[in-house]
């Protein structure tokens, strides 16, 4: 993967993938978004996290409204179709992602921020879907995830009315789940991504892979799912030492914080 935009640095078991367009606000050209589908599909074996950054004052302002040209109506749904395909590989790749945010996470954007697993604000983010008044629509599966995240309701009133939500609100309707103050955000992905790449793989690939998937089925089946993917979780042998450790005072009690 060499894009002059896209940074890919290897922190031990860490990935920080980062958005170098600082001085377009790191908006993203199609050129980017397939470096960063190639990114999570060929991280190294060593990696059990990563994170997403932005350079600059923005962590993203979404689709690069300057390729948007005459499109006829196929041409317009394959290039939603990369889209998805780059960011299903986001969501659905290797590791778990955590995405640091500040500035804007507009547009294509917040679509990107909504297809990691993590997201953390620091207190200059916003977020925004100007899809709205540019008379398009969202193209990069904001309309399946951002839903999950904050609801139907709210979305529809953001595309509606050009609705801005500041950092404090954003954590509030759920776009985050950590608020941090200005100029950390990167900091604490990074404390989270290291924290995360402890856990037994396994783990993260069901928290990755099963829960999503669970969470849409019917009740009946995602119970029976999770049984399944519960037993092949506590057969690891991974599993059973750290079941160990903890019985035998090696590991860490749950502490209050
Ligand atoms: C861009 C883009 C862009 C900035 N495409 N070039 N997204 C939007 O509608 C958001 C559009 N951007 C903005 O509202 C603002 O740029 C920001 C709030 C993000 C930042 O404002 P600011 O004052 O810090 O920067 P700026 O002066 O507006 O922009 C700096 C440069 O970046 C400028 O170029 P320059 O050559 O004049 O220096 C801007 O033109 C450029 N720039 N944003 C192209 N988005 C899969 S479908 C997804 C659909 C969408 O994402 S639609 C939403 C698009």
């Amino acid at each position: 993967m060499t894009h002059p935009d896209l940074q890919l640095e290897i922190l031990d078991d860490v990935a920080v993938v980062r958005l170098t367009r600082g001085a377009k606000r790191n908006a993203l050209s199609d050129g980017l978004i397939l470096a960063l589908r190639d990114a999570f599909e060929s991280l190294p074996d060593t990696v059990r996290a990563a994170v997403i950054d932005g350079e600059g004052p923005h962590f993203c302002a979404g689709l690069d409204l300057s390729e948007l040209k005459e499109r006829d109506a196929g041409q317009g749904m394959k290039h939603s179709r990369m889209w998805h395909a780059a960011l299903e590989r986001v969501q659905y790749g290797p590791v778990p992602v955590i995405a640091a945010l500040h500035g804007a996470v507009v547009g294509g954007g917040l679509e990107l921020a909504s297809a990691c697993h993590i997201r953390v604000a620091d207190a200059s983010t916003f977020y925004a879907l100007p899809e709205g008044s540019r008379g398009i629509f969202v193209g990069g599966g904001g309309s399946v995830r951002i839903p999950k995240l904050i609801g139907v309701a709210r979305m529809t009133d953001m595309m509606l009315t050009g609705r801005v939500y500041n950092a404090e609100d954003g954590e509030r309707a759920g776009f985050a789940q950590y608020l941090v103050p200005e100029g950390i955000a990167f900091d604490k992905a990074l404390e989270l991504a290291k924290r995360v790449a402890q856990n037994a793989p396994l783990t993260n690939y069901a928290l990755m892979h099963a829960l999503p998937r669970i969470a849409e089925q019917p009740a009946d089946q995602g119970f029976f799912t999770e049984a399944l993917i519960a037993g092949i979780a506590q057969s690891a042998p991974e599993a059973k030492e750290r079941v160990r450790d903890f019985l035998e005072g090696r590991a860490a009690k749950v502490a209050k914080s």
